[in-house]
């Protein structure tokens, strides 16, 4: 016994990270189309509006990624030849709506994804969607404030009606938000969150987080209201945090950590905000303008699943405690010395995966979806053109290992799991290509520079063996 018959194999992407084509067919500008590659990627993404224009003659990552708009056949074909089940991939709200506030879509953006569908059903590969990964009109951040303004809620639900319609029959599974729980992080990324100046960050974040907790809300409401067969689930970046030690203050600042993350899950999945949230807020003098009708869509229309990225677990240390800290990722915190890192200096755990999956599911009780796991490595070619990547096998293999036992030994219940980008793509955190995932290699470099060829890595046969096995052969 191991994976169920129908689990759904696969790989995951986002439109920002290897669509490019950024100005074809009546597409608008997205917060992250115009985030500037390399280290100054976050400084200067910590919000400031000098980030909502393109600088003449700099290259930016996003306007032409992996060029997916117009190689999307190419790339679902090589998808298919591994076996894919699943496909995840998200939609460019400006394809769709290209300032976000229009009453009517942008036909050529709906015709593009229904193409996208269409060839993945050709193979008998089931797309999973998600409606925003990071990405939020440029428009509404100018003219609305973003996220902190709650005509988004309508804008997003107005965005959700034409997909639910439009799609519907295409596509079961839907993501709300990708890891919304990000908005705390990267809130510029996360959620297109420019501050202005002297505001309290906080009370906008929880603002945001309110909003887009609504608006997932209503949308599974749209959704299972125009096809009851559709199955909604949210997102969360994922990876328990481990107490530093066993000194209490260490465990109570893991808690904290923990609870921090699960505030959004809770939210979505239980249909209500856990105590520990309602006083927290209580405590800073947060307002997030809940209404009654606020309360009643979010107790009414909770997820059927919780889909999670996981890389890595974290680590946290209370007060007085000695621990080196770490910057490896956007959750920092204290150095794991249990722990190995990959080239970017995040943990690499595949016993907190197993840990993680159980903390989750004992939590919520309900089907799980791992929808991003992977390693971001510098890949060589070699001179016969072959890239060896056993590091992201080994990787890749005991993540999946322990993934297993999870599912065998511990009785959860899990419906899929995709890789993150099964084809390199543009990296979320440093806008640079050379941190690669892929099992298909792309000629592309951090400049821009490159055919585009796509090729298969030592890992495409690896991932095709176990998809044909499901999960037996590793
Ligand atoms: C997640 C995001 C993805 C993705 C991945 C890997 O946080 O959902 O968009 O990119 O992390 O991160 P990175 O690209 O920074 O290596």
């Amino acid at each position: 016994m191991g994976f169920r018959d129908d689990f759904l194999w696969g790989g995951a992407t986002a439109a920002n990270q290897c669509e490019g084509a950024y100005n074809v067919d009546g597409r608008g500008l997205a917060n992250v189309d115009v985030m500037p590659h390399g280290p100054e990627r976050f400084a200067v993404g910590a919000g400031v509006r000098k980030m909502l224009d393109f600088e003449d003659g700099y290259y930016y990552p996003a306007q032409s990624g992996i060029d997916f708009y117009h190689h999307y056949k190419e790339d679902i074909a090589l998808f298919a030849e591994m076996g894919f089940k699943t496909f995840r991939m998200s939609l460019a709200w400006t394809r769709i709506f290209p300032n976000g506030d229009e009453s009517e879509p942008n036909e050529a953006g709906l015709a593009f994804y229904e193409d996208v569908f269409r060839e993945c059903r050709k193979y008998g590969i089931e797309p999973l969607v998600t409606i925003t990964h990071f990405d939020c009109p440029i428009h509404l951040i100018k003219e609305y404030g973003g996220w902190r303004n709650r005509k988004l809620i309508d804008f997003y639900k107005n965005l959700a009606t034409v997909l639910f319609t439009r799609y519907k029959g295409l596509v079961k599974y839907w993501l709300t938000f990708n890891e919304i729980n990000m908005i705390l992080h990267l809130p510029f990324m996360g959620a297109g969150l420019v501050f202005e100046e002297g505001e309290d960050k906080e009370a906008v974040e929880y603002l945001v987080a309110h909003n887009e907790l609504v608006a997932s809300a209503w949308a599974t409401k749209i959704a299972h209201d125009i096809d009851p067969e559709v199955k909604i689930g949210c997102m969360l970046a994922a990876g328990s945090y481990y107490p530093y030690s066993c000194r209490p203050e260490d465990v109570r600042a893991a808690q904290l950590e923990n609870q921090d993350n699960y505030f959004f899950v809770d939210v979505q999945s239980r249909g209500y905000y856990p105590a520990y949230a309602l006083k927290k807020l209580e405590r800073e003098g947060i307002d997030v303008g809940m209404t009654e009708e606020d309360k009643q869509i979010l107790a009414e229309n909770t997820v059927d699943f919780i889909s999670f990225s996981y890389y890595s677990t974290r680590c946290a240390a209370g007060e007085g405690s000695d621990a080196a800290k770490t910057e490896g990722n956007a959750f920092a915190g204290a150095k794991n010395p249990y722990l190995k890192e990959s080239q970017w200096g995040w943990a690499i755990d595949p016993l907190g995966f197993r840990i993680t999956l159980n903390d989750l599911y004992d939590r919520y009780q309900k089907p799980l979806f791992v929808v991003e796991n992977g390693l971001g490595a510098r890949d060589v070619v070699e001179e016969d053109g072959s890239i060896n990547d056993d590091y992201r096998i080994d990787y890749l293999r005991q993540h999946i290992e322990v993934m297993r036992d999870a599912v065998t030994e511990d009785g959860i219940d899990l419906l899929g799991y995709t890789t993150w980008g099964p084809i390199d793509l543009v990296s979320a955190g440093t806008g640079e290509m050379s941190k690669r995932y892929g099992f298909i290699y792309v000629d592309r470099d951090d400049a821009g520079n490159g055919t585009l060829a796509r090729s298969r890595k030592k890992s495409f046969d690896w991932y095709k063996k176990v998809i044909a096995t499901n999960g037996e052969d590793l």
